[in-house]
């Protein structure tokens, strides 16, 4: 197995080192500016300043290095600093930063086009719009769906995220932080049951789950008002649930046979996170349309609605666009990172991931009843917290262990409906030396708060 750090161009030291407390005087002095200065309802999970970030390790403005299980929410999948990306970067930054595709079009926006095209599941004819962020193009996927099917219906999931804006919203399930006074919402989105194997009373199979959700929508929606169905086909920040095997394609296939368009929300998902370059790849699933962004760019912002030539080309010319949308640095950074993920196998390196973390969580586990699921995919892996032998959420807990990791230098993150999923995102490019430390530390974050 690879302990090499894949294509991190580097050259921080790959340890953990603490020399202050967390956060540190430093960082605790910029804090204070940033109240000072930033709208409190954007929040901070762990208020350490970044000054370097690489491989596995962020340096603070104290100097302390910590390991990074959560690649600013599944972003740096090629790591920070991957040299492909800086390079090219750097390289397209000298050139011109910006044209704005839509007045005077430049190669980078085509190539990352055609790069997805060949990446993303099926080998149909393919078409790409570029975007800013995630939300951005998820709004854009239901536009094009809408326009294309001459329907407005759009059918979602329990425990789905799908962004902040206002339509993204709507989509979104949970009320706190994310809608909260922040109504009304957009219209005509219907909420469908999600396959949740940890929480399905009966154990119900995948295609019985897809069963159930089909004939919500059947009775309260009708395919002929239904432009698509939006899922994220292995939820992010509801949890990290992987549907039950059968499921996904069985929604595929009742959308195929109903006029109803298929999206599959990747952003979180997608770009080798889950040890396949998409996370629909795993069942064969191929979608009509597909939203990346996060993982695409090796911490850049872009976003891309993808799919099939005939779907996407049923926007009016004009129809599609903004400003920024396809930046040419963000393109030369989505070039960089694709190149990085294949060169090093990326997917391979998930998996490989996804193999330490998993034997490391089980026999975390047995130890600790409160662990009462563990799932997910490659480097896209969680753990849900349950009082001991119930289904009932143990947020405090999850709480606590993600302090705990925090103070000694681990960036660990939380999700889920109930606040109650540990997950686990690190950057590819990751030791293995690495992020065995960071579950040993996860390992006494059980034992200390018990
Ligand atoms: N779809 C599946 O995971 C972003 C949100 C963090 P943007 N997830 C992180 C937060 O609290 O704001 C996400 C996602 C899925 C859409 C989005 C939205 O992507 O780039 O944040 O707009």
């Amino acid at each position: 197995m690879s302990t090499t750090i894949a294509g991190s161009g580097t050259s921080l030291t790959q340890q953990r080192n603490l020399v202050t407390e967390i956060p540190g005087p430093r960082s605790r002095e910029k804090l204070a500016r940033k109240k000072q200065y930033v709208a409190d309802g954007v929040g901070t999970t762990l208020p350490i300043f970044v000054e370097a970030a690489g491989g596995g390790i962020l340096v603070d403005a104290d100097g302390n290095s910590l390991i990074d299980l959560g690649s600013g929410i599944a972003v740096t999948t090629v790591g920070n600093a991957a040299p492909e990306v800086v390079a090219r970067v750097q390289q397209q930054v000298a050139a011109f930063t910006h044209t704005c595709f839509m007045v005077t079009p430049y190669d980078g926006y085509v190539d990352v086009c055609a790069a997805l095209a060949e990446l993303t599941p099926g080998d149909h004819a393919k078409k790409s719009a570029l975007f800013n962020s995630g939300a951005e193009a998820v709004e854009n996927a239901v536009k094009i769906a809408r326009v294309a099917t001459g329907k407005d219906a759009v059918a979602v999931f329990d425990h789905a995220y799908h962004g902040r804006t206002n339509l993204t919203m709507a989509m979104t399930a949970k009320n706190m932080p994310y809608k909260n006074g922040f109504g009304p919402f957009a219209g005509e989105i219907y909420r469908l049951p999600m396959s949740y194997p940890f929480r399905e009373t009966a154990g119900i199979k995948g295609e019985d789950a897809a069963a159930r959700a089909i004939d919500q929508l059947e009775k309260q929606v009708g395919a002929q008002n239904l432009a698509c169905v939006v899922i994220e086909p292995i939820l992010g920040e509801g949890g990290f649930v992987v549907p039950a095997e059968g499921f996904l394609p069985a929604l595929a296939a009742w959308c195929r046979e109903n006029d109803v368009l298929f999206v599959a929300d990747e952003i979180q998902s997608g770009f080798c996170r889950t040890g396949e370059w998409f996370a629909c790849n795993h069942e064969g699933v191929v979608p009509d349309l597909i939203t990346t962004a996060k993982g695409i760019a090796g911490g850049l912002p872009l976003a891309a609605v993808t799919g099939r030539a005939d779907v996407m080309d049923a926007v009016h010319v004009g129809g599609l666009g903004g400003t920024y949308g396809g930046n040419p640095v963000a393109c030369a950074a989505a070039l960089g990172a694709i190149e990085e993920m294949k060169s090093h196998d990326l997917p391979a390196r998930a998996r490989a991931i996804e193999s330490i973390m998993r034997r490391r969580l089980e026999a975390i586990a047995a130890d600790h009843p409160v662990i009462a699921d563990i799932r997910g995919r490659g480097a896209m892996m969680a753990i849900e917290l349950c009082k001991p032998g119930t289904l009932e959420p143990d947020a405090a807990r999850a709480a606590a262990a993600t302090a705990y990791c925090h103070g000694v230098g681990v960036v660990t993150l939380t999700c889920g409906t109930w606040g109650n999923v540990f997950r686990f995102l690190p950057p590819l490019s990751i030791s293995d030396e690495l992020l065995e430390e960071a579950f040993d530390v996860v390992a006494e974050a059980f034992a200390a708060t018990g």
